[in-house]
């Protein structure tokens, strides 16, 4: 049957006559066939992926892409007037992710099964997820996003463990998803609870956060600016990894395996902290079967593997022990028992798992107790080695490696940018999708204008179908022919939007002036802020207020503009950064692990203006320093001056006059009767007196690096060949690369 029979079959309708409702549920059906055709063969060995976070996206797309039959599925759909792109966006967006790290285990999920790896995720079924964000007065507010509905690709299981608390015991439900490979399905495995009650939750999200069997699956990371939040947060983590550790033995026990031999039948990827008490609870359940500890410590150090994802000490995640003891009482014993362990071996207290303030430090015991440490770009592991993790690294050297991270080419280019994947399969043919560092090739049309001018003109067709889709979704007119300058990513000091914003209040003020830029500027943000950080949430209002303020002045509407937009999530991603032109990386050097949206928006063709920080460093070796824009204090820089502790904003502020002007604009009259005086002064006094991310050290460098861009942007040939370079340079960042070196250092699955 053809693929075109077969859907209509699904139909049960001509194709012409369908809704793009009635094709949706089409060609679920049809992919649900296709999937039931592929034989998955079980290995011996099988990797467990275990995250807080998917941030898995819309599945439709990427599915067809990869059972091979998406250009074919949008050209019959085309020939009957139909939208491939109109009939996927009816698919609700999954709610379980909040940022890189959860897209990270999302894009590795989809090459662990097209790469033929047996990997299944492990993870927790939020029903709520993180918060839908809503703006309203130029604020964000959170609303609960109820994003399970009837819901498409979920599959409920007849599979239940017992979780056992101190206080009481949870029966859990497992709840799949497929993730289709290539020639494989593999799976990505969700835990909830029965009891969970969506009705207990409030419209600005409020709810009680004691009634753990009503509330436990409900949020991604629930408000733990106090105890009761930090509690259900551990009760999510050991529900999580107590889950993930039964599923594991008895998977194996299943395979034929024995509880000896478990380190041959299964490697667990521990994706940063949140899941660390598998380790203990993998011992637990060992012992409880009757394994004696020594035994069982042995087996599960050779079965787990850490990966870390954050150098921010606050970021790093501690335990007040005595929360660990009441709640998870025979895990405490585990923990106290490998932490002893260690303290008779090492006098460092820098190495002890529970320090002196009976403060338990969940990295510790993850590369104490695992068989592999890894950092997520070259740089971030050179200083988890030199400085982070160095007494670590002096006991462990072997453990320490490093992955770079990678993206999913198949939803970020095939999926997202259909215009340029199709033009580079008529460029160089369709062997680049089996080894993406075949993209390289294009270079050879550097200087080919006819190939050049080619890729101005699908930038500018993605551009208008951006500006459609933010008119329809925000009702804000925007100039395609303008500059695209974007900046997408969680809100947070270290990424710096601040600064991105004070290089626009600078730009305003100048137009006020009357220096015009050449080419209108758009800037674009998407992100959001966790709902109790108020400097972050100061940032967005800061942009908000600003947005409006330049939408109603007409003068200079006509040169800038700048649209934050509303409850940023893949689906924006995947409209945005097709669409932009400059891709803002600029976190202060040392403090961005790697960054993933950098490598998106360079295989779309963006160039990067960026410091010498996380994946930046190797874009950067990887096109050359013609082909990006660099800027800022180096890494070695920032963490001299932050030992030296001599760093004083102010001394910037008051000598700079551009610096001074942008920073007083803050609480400027105009912004003032847009916004909020306290939030706005809160901002201003925190740069002035703290600027912990060094905003101002940097700024002079931005503002004329930036301005160098936007000069080079009228050169559009010129532009265009350092565009092509980009995304002939981006297979390296290929997730399918990635995973590849995961498997032949860690994970060794046949
Ligand atoms: C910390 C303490 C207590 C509870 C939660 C947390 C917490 C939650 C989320 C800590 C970190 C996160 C998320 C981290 C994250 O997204 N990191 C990003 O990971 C990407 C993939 O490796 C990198 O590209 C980014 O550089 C990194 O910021």
């Amino acid at each position: 049957m053809t693929l075109s029979q077969r859907l209509e079959k699904n139909c049960n309708k001509l194709i012409y006559d369908c809704t793009d409702e009635e094709l949706f549920c089409g060609i679920l059906k049809t992919i649900d066939e296709l999937k039931n055709e592929i034989k998955t063969k079980d290995e011996k060995k099988k990797l467990y992926y275990i995250s807080a976070e998917f941030l898995i996206g819309k599945l439709m797309e990427s599915n067809l892409i990869n059972l091979g039959v998406y250009h074919d599925m949008r050209q019959i759909l085309s020939e009957y007037g139909k939208d491939l792109s109109k009939i996927t966006e009816l698919e609700i967006e999954p709610s379980l992710g909040n940022g890189g790290l959860g897209r990270l285990a999302s894009c590795f999920l989809d090459s662990i099964a097209y790469t033929g790896i047996d990997g299944d995720g492990v993870g927790l079924l939020y029903h709520c997820g993180l918060f839908k964000q809503v703006f309203k007065e130029n604020k964000q507010f959170e609303t609960p996003n109820l994003w399970l509905g009837d819901n498409t690709v979920l599959n409920k299981t007849d599979i239940s463990y017992t979780v056992p608390f101190g206080d009481m015991t949870l029966k859990s439900r497992l709840y799949t998803i497929d993730i289709i490979g290539k020639d494989r399905i593999n799976k990505l495995n969700l835990f909830d609870i029965e009891t969970v009650d969506e009705k207990i939750v409030t419209d600005d999200i409020r709810y009680d956060k004691a009634d753990i069997r009503r509330n436990l699956t409900l949020f991604l990371y629930p408000d733990d600016s106090d105890e009761a939040g930090r509690r259900l947060r551990l009760y999510q983590e050991y529900f999580m990894a107590s889950n993930g550790a039964q599923l594991i033995i008895d998977e194996t026990l299943r395979r034929g395996g024995r509880l000896e031999d478990l380190a041959d039948y299964a490697v667990v990827q521990i994706n940063d902290t949140h899941p660390s008490l598998i380790i203990p609870e993998l011992i637990r359940l060992l012992c409880e079967r009757g394994m004696d500890m020594d035994t069982s410590i042995k087996i599960v150090e050779k079965m787990c593997a850490y990966t870390n994802h954050t150098i921010l000490a606050e970021a790093l995640e501690k335990w007040e022990a005595k929360t660990i003891q009441d709640i998870i009482p025979e895990i405490y014993e585990i923990i106290k028992e490998l932490d002893a362990r260690k303290k008779s071996e090492c006098a460092d207290k820098s190495l002890h798992i529970i320090d002196d303030n009976s403060l338990v430090h969940m990295a510790r015991m993850d590369i104490h107790y695992s068989f592999s440490v890894n950092g997520v770009a070259a740089l971030h592991t050179e200083i988890l080695k030199k400085s982070e993790l160095n007494d670590f690294y002096k006991i462990y050297p072997e453990k320490f490696n490093n992955k770079t991270n990678g993206i999913s080419m198949r939803r970020w280019l095939t999926g997202a940018n259909p215009r340029l994947d199709g033009f580079i399969e008529e460029l160089i043919g369709r062997d680049f999708r089996n080894d993406y560092e075949k993209l390289k090739s294009l270079e050879r049309y550097k200087d080919d204008n006819r190939v050049l001018s080619k890729l101005l003109e699908i930038k500018a067709e993605n551009k208008a179908d951006l500006c459609d889709y933010i008119k329809e979704k925000q009702g804000i007119d925007l100039d395609p022919n303008s500059v695209f300058d974007v900046q997408i990513k969680r809100l947070h000091e270290y990424k710096r939007q601040q600064m991105n914003v004070l290089y626009l209040i600078t730009k305003y003020l100048d137009i006020k002036r009357g220096i015009l830029p050449k080419r209108p500027i758009t800037a674009i943000f998407g992100a959001k802020a966790a709902p109790a950080y108020t400097i972050a949430k100061d940032i967005i209002h800061l942009i908000l207020c600003i947005e409006e303020l330049i939408e109603k002045d007409k003068a200079v509407s006509e040169h800038l503009r700048v649209v934050m937009v509303e409850n940023y999530n893949v689906t924006w991603a995947e409209k945005i950064i097709p669409a932009s032109d400059i891709s803002e990386q600029i976190s202060l050097a040392s403090k961005e692990a790697s960054g993933t949206g950098n490598m998106k928006m360079m295989l779309n063709g963006a160039l990067t203006l960026g410091t010498m920080d996380g994946a930046n460093i190797e874009i950067s070796s990887l096109v050359g320093e013609d082909n990006i824009y660099i800027f800022g204090k180096s890494s070695d820089e920032v963490i001299e001056c932050y030992k030296k502790n001599n760093y004083k904003p102010y001394d910037y502020y008051e000598k700079d006059a551009r610096i001074k002007e942008a920073v007083d604009f803050i609480t400027d009259k105009d912004i003032l009767a847009l916004g909020d005086k306290e939030s706005l002064t809160r901002l201003k006094n925190e740069l002035i007196k703290k600027d912990y991310f060094m905003t101002f050290p940097d700024f002079e460098d931005y503002y004329s690096t930036k301005d160098k861009m936007l000069s080079d942007y009228e050169n559009r040939m010129g532009w265009a060949k350092q565009s092509l370079v980009n995304i002939a340079n981006s297979g390296y960042f290929s997730s399918d690369r990635t995973i590849r070196e995961y498997n032949s250092d860690i994970w060794r699955i046949v």
